[in-house]
């Protein structure tokens, strides 16, 4: 092998090596997209009812509601709850959101239709 050409195949095992790194810092990326995408959960508010009587969540989930109904509710922490949110009156098509940081039970109701009731539990 002439000098030349170990500097070309060194060169080459550099650029092979760069581009593997390359790659693999982009599925990286691609992983942490996707977590965090995976780490916002929906529950709907429909017919005066939450979707979900009892959400599981890991913590640093980021739980969010949408009101669908055509008249306001809310989202609101009972006493007793791990931690304390309100969402104010929400009207038709309003998002409210909350990000869930520590383990725990969250109980919650709507303050204008109190037996409306549900639990977001952070395991
Ligand atoms: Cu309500």
């Amino acid at each position: 092998m002439s000098r030349r050409s170990i500097v070309r195949s060194i060169v080459r095992s550099i650029v092979a090596a760069a581009g593997f790194v390359g790659l693999v810092s982009a599925l990286t990326a691609c992983g942490d997209e996707r977590s965090a995408a995976d780490r916002r959960v929906t529950v709907t508010i429909s017919d005066s009812r939450f979707s979900e009587d009892e959400l599981h969540v890991s913590p640093g989930t980021v739980v969010v509601w949408e009101n669908t109904d055509p008249y306001d509710h809310t989202v609101t922490s009972r006493s007793g709850s791990a931690v304390d949110f309100d969402s104010g009156d929400l009207s038709e098509g309003d998002l409210f959101e909350f990000e869930f940081d520590e383990p725990g039970v969250a109980s919650y109701l709507c303050r204008i239709h109190p037996t409306m009731r549900a639990s977001i539990v952070v395991e």
